[in-house]
């Protein structure tokens, strides 16, 4: 796996993960950041998923909402379902969106989700050499979201395109089919009307049927592992993997050594969590809600990086 000279990553044909650079690299090639009392600070990476923009289930009521957690920010990543590009987002209004976010932040990286499949071509990214291993999380299950009331029809889909058993195997191509199989997918028909009634209806649509809730438990439970694993066989330099897609944040230490690292969502009812990359440090915070707008909250957790 080849290496970039600076963050993020150039695409290239022939190389599907992009190796983005450590943080510190950016001093090597930018120039650390200076501040007008003369302070040097040390440039700041911030990884976010799945802030579902447009779903009704978000709480965000649009990306202005996000701007405190965007100052100070110099490189972010937003590990997919950053929006539905298959319905809510055309390509004007997602042009709109992407321009917000550059608007505010000089480097930003889209990764891909299953929500938003064709967002840019990068399902995966490599940071800190490497060490930092990203991806939406969907890559874990076979059938892209086996809590989704979509699921059938992913699975017919994905049987349709995994026919040749080493492109399912490699991840790269793996994370490629997974795409496709999730262009144009029917939208989920949610209640719209019921008046004081319809959180409830919604609610209930959302427990039901209980075979949907156990297979999200059975996500959260297995997804550690999974990801332990998978780096392992394909990603053996990665010591963290941190992805989004399960709404479930959590850090868990596994054997072997690597940390598995969920961000959670802005949606309810666990919220979500961001991971910083500074200097030598990745850091999990916590994302808190003051009125409309996120803020960085209280630090989770802290590793260093070398
Ligand atoms: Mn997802």
């Amino acid at each position: 796996m080849g290496t970039t000279k600076s963050f993020p990553a150039q695409p290239s044909t022939n190389a599907p993960l992009r190796h983005a650079c450590h943080p510190n690299r950016k001093v090597a090639t930018c120039g650390r950041a200076g501040s007008l009392d003369g302070t040097v600070t040390t440039p700041l990476l911030r990884i976010l998923s799945d802030l579902h923009l447009g779903d009704e289930r978000s709480w965000l009521s649009g990306p202005a909402a996000l701007t405190p957690l965007l100052e100070g920010v110099d490189a972010l990543v937003l590990n997919g379902d950053t929006c539905d590009t298959q319905h809510d987002f055309g390509p004007a209004a997602l042009a709109a969106l992407k321009g917000f976010f550059t608007q505010h932040v000089s480097n930003v990286t889209f990764l891909t989700g299953n929500h938003d499949p064709d967002i840019s071509d990068l399902d995966e990214l490599a940071l800190a050499d490497g060490r930092v291993w990203v991806t939406h999380g969907d890559v874990l299950f076979d059938d892209i979201a086996p809590w989704s009331r979509q699921q059938r029809e992913l699975a017919r889909r994905l049987a349709r395109l995994r026919h040749a058993p080493e492109a399912w195997r490699q991840i790269a191509s793996r994370l490629r089919l997974m795409r496709e199989a999730s262009l144009n997918l029917p939208r989920e028909q949610l209640p719209t009307s019921g008046g004081r009634t319809i959180r409830l209806r919604r609610m209930a649509r959302d427990l039901f049927p209980p075979t949907r809730a156990l297979a999200m438990l059975h996500a959260w439970a297995v997804a550690p592992g999974r990801a332990a694993r998978l780096a392992a066989d394909q990603r053996p330099g990665a010591r963290f993997v941190v992805t989004g897609h399960i709404h479930f944040p959590v850090i868990r230490r596994l054997r072997g050594g690597c940390v598995f690292i969920n961000t959670g969502s802005f949606s309810p009812p666990l919220g979500g969590r961001l991971v910083d990359l500074q200097g030598e440090t990745l850091r999990v915070r916590r994302i808190v809600r003051t009125g409309e707008c996120f803020c960085p909250g209280g630090v989770v957790a802290e590793f260093p990086l070398a």
